[in-house]
């Protein structure tokens, strides 16, 4: 007979994960070979606008080993539709029609002109070298002001760049400010960021020959929504289409999103029929994966000369790229639930004007519109901060929302489920010894010394746990939030658990398996995970938003607990008891007060099989699902301190340590969520201060490998000291709120404002992201009138030269 398990969630069980992980037998999508497998390649623009006068693809098609070479024309008849946006912000959001392959205008560097198959991958690539495309070069816009203040125009026939404005507004805006002792009136730039998965996309195509239909292997984070759409763009039935998510290395957003190339795919294994593959290089991921981040951010607060928060305003250019993808539209509305952050006040306006660029287009990056929003408030509390001479953690503390536990309004007129921000700070404090920081910072200030010390603070929320579909209705969203699991108990008493879920590195199987243990009172290794794939795993919205534990994982739960509740009457008919006699404990049902009368969950599943003596009426088997749309988000939250050294002769920064409190709910795998916090937090120090995707006036982009796109390794990073607080959220039965995204939301202000708070003394009061040596350097040297790097430093706190103050209530700017 089974053991009876120990209870497993909250507990490090190991993933269950890792061992295929390392020992080199994961699947990977490009290691599917199929029998008469091609392979394709894409001829990408080199220029980032322009007309296509003419297309000669004869050469092509004349390679040894090439198979068929095909225009944005020959391939229009291949579509149901073009490539979709899901979201629709406003009645009149502008999204241009954009098709897998363009026809006779290439609007980014990168965008596809033609496609190659070909028997290997090689020869598909030094094809595209014979194709002949004439181009009429077309002006181009990459500025973001420049894109919302009049052409050139992306898209010549809109007669403008926008795609849309959306706005909200709150309470009396401006009566706060106009009643405020202190206006803070701040710009912050949002450089673009490239997501870099370590497996970029791939994808392989297969006709089915039994049922006329296809599997599609992909790289993705969303196999379901997938399937739908791709039914959408090819034309496939959607009960013809199974799609696989094999391992995925990675995903931060960018593989939330259904591309051109599993379109075109598709569209090759139905014309060709055979199977085909693509897989995307390095240089070909940083051009045409969707980027992240790409905001120019006005943010206005007014205060009292206490320190309280009246009101805020908030006002975005927000860069799309050339086209609308699946969440392009979005991503900075997403945000603007988050400005205020977690500070108590009651007037706010929010205006984002979306704007079209010749670029590759934007979309969901790790946190996606939340670190933005989070970087925004959180530096601005620094500058009221300084402003006002108080300390950074006191101005943000006087501002929390009081301690609670049921939902809460916030000023951007939604509710926050449930908080604790005040015990977050108090710990983080303790933790990183913050006056002893202090002290050191002071010693160093006062002997001058060239590398100074900064502590930077960021007291941040987010919006997890993407759900409720109501709200995803209501916000121009065309999917639904719902999560589904179903939990089977088989004849032999093990478990298997089919999720909706598609995690790519969050560890789910291991998760879910301690989750389903607890519930079906099994041994969590006696737990198998299903998930990726449309056909075990028919229903599901996938992985994003921090969403699958307090959607999926939930769902997991509730499934399990319906199938106990059958369980418990298979239990009562086995031991002729009344239902409201048995107590269940340690995967036994016995009779209260006779422990010895009793019957494991194995047994039960045995006989739920075997059908011969049920009670009347009882379907057999015990297998049950769950669909589960939560009443509202999660809000988790956490206080982080990022201690840098700065060398003021260099610029260089140093983090030398870094600490977190965070509070996700109870957790399920404290050394998942510790990685999860890991890999976020590292994420947003290297927006923070290396990573820019930079393009040049003509549309280039300029950092388009890895030798350019600077990612920080562990050399660059110190070992995070994490803590935990535990706020259980009213959203969900387990109480749980999402982690995935809270390190990239809460990092990048603690480092600028570590980096600013090093040199503040020296009258910096603004650097942008991300804080390289050079910048820093020329920074110091702006605010010191030159003598960056050396001993002279002007140490009053007040700019050397004054840094272009933006309003008569003493605000400071750029
Ligand atoms: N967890 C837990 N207890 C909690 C909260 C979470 O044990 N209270 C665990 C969950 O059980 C799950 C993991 O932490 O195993 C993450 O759960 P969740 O916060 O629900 O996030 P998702 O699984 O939905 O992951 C999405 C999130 C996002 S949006 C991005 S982007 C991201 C991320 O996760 N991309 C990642 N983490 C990533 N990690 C890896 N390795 N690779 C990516 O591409």
């Amino acid at each position: 007979m089974t053991q009876a398990p120990e209870k497993y969630v909250g507990g490090s069980v190991p993933r269950k994960e890792d061992p295929a992980l390392i020992t080199g037998k994961a699947n990977w999508t490009d290691n599917i070979k199929l029998p008469g497998m091609l392979h394709f390649a894409l001829l990408r623009s080199p220029v980032a606008h322009a007309k296509i006068t003419n297309i000669d693809v004869s050469a092509a098609k004349e390679q040894a080993g090439v198979v068929a070479v095909f225009t944005g024309q020959d391939l229009m008849d291949e579509w149901g539709s073009p490539l979709i946006c899901g979201w629709q912000m406003t009645p009149d959001q502008k999204a241009p029609d954009h098709y897998p392959l363009v026809t006779d205008e290439v609007n980014y560097l990168g965008d596809p002109i033609a496609v190659v198959a070909a028997t290997d991958r090689y020869t598909a690539k030094d094809a595209l070298e014979f194709i002949d495309v004439d181009f009429e070069e077309l002006p181009v816009v990459t500025d973001l002001e420049a894109a919302a203040s009049g052409g050139p125009f992306v898209h010549e026939d809109y007669g403008t760049n926008e795609s849309y404005t959306w706005n909200l507004d709150i309470g009396e805006v401006d009566q706060a400010f106009s009643n405020a002792d202190v206006v803070i009136k701040e710009r912050y730039l949002q450089p673009r960021v490239l997501p870099t998965p370590i497996e970029p996309r791939a994808v392989v195509a297969n006709p089915d020959p039994f049922n006329g239909g296809f599997t599609v292997y992909t790289s993705t984070q969303i196999p379901h929504i997938a399937k739908y759409v791709l039914s959408i763009l090819t034309k496939v039935p959607e009960q013809k289409m199974r799609i696989v998510a094999p391992d995925v290395g990675g995903g931060f957003g960018c593989k939330l999103n259904v591309y051109a190339e599993e379109a075109i795919a598709l569209a090759l294994a139905r014309k060709l029929g055979t199977p085909v593959k693509w897989v995307e290089e390095r240089s070909e991921n940083y051009l045409a994966t969707t980027h992240g981040r790409g905001q120019i951010q006005d943010i206005e607060i007014a205060a009292s000369n206490d320190g309280k928060i009246q009101g805020m305003r908030v006002e975005l250019i927000a860069d799309m790229g050339a086209y609308l993808q699946l969440g392009t539209s979005l991503i900075p509305v997403l945000g603007a639930f988050m400005y205020p952050g977690i500070y108590d006040f009651d007037a706010y306006s929010f205006k984002c004007l979306s704007v079209f660029t010749n670029k590759t287009p934007t979309d969901a990056y790790r946190g996606a519109g939340r670190p933005e929003a989070a970087y925004a408030i959180e530096r601005v509390m620094d500058a009221l901060a300084r402003r006002l001479d108080m300390d950074p953690a006191e101005v943000r503390r006087k501002n929390f929302h009081p301690k609670f536990d049921e939902p809460r309004n916030q000023p951007a007129g939604i509710q926050y489920d449930s908080g604790d921000y005040e015990l977050t700070l108090d710990k983080v404090l303790e933790l990183a010894d913050y006056q002893g920081l202090r002290e050191e910072q002071r010693q160093r200030r006062e002997t001058n010394d060239l590398v100074q010390l900064g502590i930077g603070f960021s007291t941040y929320t987010e919006i997890c746990g993407i759900a409720p579909s109501k709200v995803v209705a209501a916000l121009g969203g065309g999917g639904a939030g719902w999560e589904m699991a179903s939990v089977r108990l088989l004849a032999s008493g093990k478990a298997e658990v089919v999720t909706g879920t598609s995690p790519h590195g969050q560890g789910h199987v291991t998760s879910w398996s301690q989750i389903a243990a607890d519930a079906l009172g099994v041994p969590v290794e006696d737990v198998e995970v299903i998930h990726g794939d449309t056909a075990s795993s028919p229903w599901g919205r996938d992985t994003y938003g921090s969403r699958s534990l307090p959607v999926g994982g939930v769902a997991v739960h509730l499934a399990a607990e319906k199938v106990i509740d059958k369980a418990k009457k298979v239990a009562a008919h086995m031991l002729e008891a009344s239902e409201d006699d048995l107590e269940f404990v340690g995967g036994k049902f016995s009779v209260a007060g006779s422990p010895d009368r009793g019957v494991t969950i194995q047994d039960i599943a045995g006989a739920a099989y075997l059908a011969a003596d049920l009670p009347e009426g009882m379907e057999p088997g015990l297998s049950e699902e769950h669909f589960f749309d939560p009443p509202n988000f999660t809000f988790p939250f956490g206080a982080h301190i990022c201690v840098t050294e700065v060398d003021t002769e260099t610029g260089k920064v140093k983090v030398r340590d870094y600490f977190a409190v965070d509070d996700c709910g109870p957790v399920i795998n404290p050394i998942i969520v510790d990685g999860q916090l890991h890999g976020g937090i590292a994420q947003g120090l290297a927006q923070a201060l290396y990573e820019e995707a930079v393009y040049d006036e003509n549309g280039n982009l300029v950092t388009g490998s890895m030798v350019d796109f600077l990612i920080p390794g562990a050399p660059e990073l110190p070992n995070f000291t994490l803590e935990r607080t535990v706020t259980p959220s009213p959203s969900n039965p387990l109480g749980v709120k999402g982690v995935g995204e809270a390190g990239t939301i809460g990092a990048p202000p603690a480092a600028i404002n570590s980096v600013i708070d090093a040199l503040s003394h020296l009258g910096v009061t603004h650097i942008d992201m991300p804080a390289l040596p050079f910048n820093v350097w020329r920074t110091i040297q702006e605010a010191q009138g030159g003598r960056a790097g050396t001993r002279d430093l002007d140490v009053s706190g007040r700019p050397a030269q004054t840094v272009d103050n933006v309003d008569d209530k003493g605000g400071e700017s750029l």
